[in-house]
This record gives C-alpha cells, structure tokens and sequence, in this order.
C-alpha cells in the first residue's frame, strides 16, 4: 500500500544551498513528489506546526530558527513512507545519525538539522494539510 509522509528542507540546509543534494536523496530513496513549495513561515505558523513541543524548553528557539530563513515543504508519496522517510533522515541528533542518512550528511547539530519528518501516518495528514491546500496536490491525492 502506498502513503505519504511530509518532509521540509529547514531554513540551514536552504541557506547551505542543498536543496537539490537533499530532494536527490528523497527520490533516489524511491519517493514520489506529490506537492512542493518553497516558503517562509510566519511566526504563527512555525508554532503552530510544532504545537507539540510547546512545554519543551527549545520551544522558542526552534520557532526563531524555523522563521529565520524560507524553507521547502513536500508531500512524498512510497510505500511505508513515514517509517523509510525517518530512516532516510536519521536520528534527531546527527552526532547520533547513521552513515549515509540526510542528517549525517548534512545536519549542523540536534537543533538545526536540516530536515524534518512526520512521525506517524495522522501527523503526516496534519502537516501536509498545514502546508497545502487541495488544490495544490496532484491528481490521485487527496488529503
Ligand atoms: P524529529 O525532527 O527527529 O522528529 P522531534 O520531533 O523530537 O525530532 O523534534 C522536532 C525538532 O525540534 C527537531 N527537528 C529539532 O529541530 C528540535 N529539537 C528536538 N530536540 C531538541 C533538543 N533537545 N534541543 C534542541 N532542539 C531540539
């Protein structure tokens, strides 16, 4: 069965000018583009997206970072795409990330590293859904 997952290029990987190195990985890895868009998220936005962290103590720091450059958002498309996705990237941290994974490659340090994944099949509905309208998907993908 095939499914998505949402994938963004984080404003230090798009400052260090790897967009193109990274969604060269997302597709080598086998994962279709299904929606992309380069943007600049508002403060409001940026808190919104990450909600979740709202207690944890990097909360305010991750949102400055978020904001403080324009980042590229997609909807990605395989099978078991969340679990491969997260594979792809490596850990959190990229002092912890595996060989050969995004992070590792290209990650700075746990806070700013690069890209971010969902990390379950519902928060990929939600962020591609933050980050897209209908009309915006392609063909055969609906939210
Ligand atoms: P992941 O991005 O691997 O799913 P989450 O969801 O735990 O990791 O964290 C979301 C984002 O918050 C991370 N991508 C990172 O930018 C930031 N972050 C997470 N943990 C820390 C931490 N201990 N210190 C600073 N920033 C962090």
């Amino acid at each position: 069965m095939t499914n998505r997952t949402f994938a963004m290029i984080k404003p230090d990987a798009v400052k260090n000018n790897l967009i193109g190195q990274i969604i060269a990985k997302f597709t080598e890895a086998g994962f279709k583009v299904k929606a992309m868009k380069m943007t600049r998220l508002t403060k409001e936005s940026a808190q919104g997206f990450y909600e979740v962290h709202k207690e944890r103590p990097f909360y305010n720091d991750l949102v400055e970072f978020m904001i403080s450059g324009p980042v590229v958002a997609l909807a990605l498309e395989k099978e078991n795409a969340v679990a491969d996705y997260r594979k792809l990237i490596g850990s959190t941290d990229p002092a912890e990330a595996e060989e050969g994974t995004i992070r590792k490659l290209y990650a700075e340090n746990k806070s700013e590293n690069a890209v971010h994944g969902s990390d379950s099949d519902e928060n990929a509905a939600i962020e591609i859904a933050h980050f897209f309208s209908r009309h915006e998907l392609l063909n055969n993908y609906t939210v």
